[in-house]
């Protein structure tokens, strides 16, 4: 079995005092806006071990639960909404380097008596009263496992199903370099309390509508490589929603397409949102090129091989810009 981090116990420690205070009773819980499998497993871990602690939670994202997803324990209780003027005795924020990431539906410091900021991601901020921070950490659902270990809290099954989502999704299945010996232990541990990977697979991996896999289709024939055969981008525009009946989700996984031409080392997913000329570009790359650094440059970021932001222009020019930037990094 394994044991907490001893980097852990001093965070893990602060936070088991203000969960086990009877004064904390109504907890706010968020994760980043456009949630993935570990912001949404994270969070849905968190709900079920305070429910189990009797508290009251109010567990909502700023954007929708991906279908996807919508099969984890408990993901029908994480409310979408993008304000509440409510109260809490406690807000718990997961994966939001910048506060701004979570929408911004509460002011957690006038909102909220005490913070508590639990984030993986590259160059976090301390912006909370607790700041439990990892971006060695491959997952915040990693954290999030020894915050149950530390707690002596048994996992429940659908406590390790979520848990294993985030896992298995933030390391795209075991496969990225946030992923280690480490990982592969906590999937053990998580499997020994009846997470059954078939299903996981099926749900995350595995189903796409006829008009996602369309869309899938429309974007790979346009792939594009840039002269250097070093960067490869898809891009996908709101005609192209519109001609296969599908909306920004089901465009999740398609940049992994364009990382699997032989010698690329970034690859990009430029789409078009509902915004005009607001265009979304997320970024992969391999283990030494650090893209969370370039979407720095346009007020993103993410981590060193995943990263995103969001830039504002004409597609194509946006497509422009970014390519010169990515392609000056290259050539340091
Ligand atoms: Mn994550």
């Amino acid at each position: 079995m394994l044991k907490v981090p001893k980097k852990y116990i001093s965070h893990l420690a602060a936070l088991k005092s203000v969960l086990k205070n009877p004064k904390n009773k109504f907890f706010f819980v968020a994760g980043h806006q456009r949630p993935d499998g570990d912001t949404v497993g994270g969070c849905l871990a968190v709900y079920s071990l305070l429910r189990r602690l009797k508290k009251d939670v109010f567990l909502c994202n700023f954007d929708a639960v991906p279908s996807f997803l919508k099969f984890l324990p408990y993901s029908s209780e994480l409310k979408n909404i993008k304000k509440t003027g409510r109260k809490f005795d406690v807000a718990i924020i997961l994966e939001c380097s910048e506060l701004t990431r979570f929408g911004n539906i509460i002011n957690p410091k006038k909102q909220s008596k005490i913070t508590v900021n639990i984030d993986h991601h590259a160059y976090e901020r301390k912006w909370a009263d607790i700041n439990w921070t990892d971006s060695c950490s491959s997952s915040v659902s990693e954290m999030i496992f020894y915050l149950f270990k530390f707690l002596e809290l048994p996992l429940t099954k659908e406590e390790a199903t979520s848990l294993y989502v985030g896992l298995v999704t933030d390391t795209h299945n075991f496969t990225q370099t946030n992923t280690n010996a480490q990982s592969h232990i906590i999937a053990s541990e998580l499997l020994s309390c009846g997470v059954e990977p078939p299903v996981i697979e099926k749900n995350v991996y595995g189903t796409k509508s006829p008009n996602a896999l369309r869309l899938i289709g429309s974007s790979l024939r346009n792939i594009k490589i840039d002269n250097t055969g070093k960067i490869a981008y898809i891009q996908i525009t709101n005609k192209d929603f519109r001609q296969t009946k599908t909306i920004a989700e089901d465009t999740e996984e398609i940049i992994n397409y364009a990382g699997m031409i032989p010698n690329v080392l970034v690859w990009l997913l430029f789409r078009e949102t509902q915004k005009k000329n607001l265009i979304k570009v997320s970024f992969r790359s391999v283990k030494d090129i650090d893209v969370h650094k370039i979407a720095q440059n346009f007020g993103g970021g993410g981590h060193r091989n995943a990263a995103g932001c969001t830039v504002k222009g004409k597609i194509g020019k946006v497509i422009d810009t970014v390519i010169s930037v990515v392609k000056n990094k290259l050539k340091k």
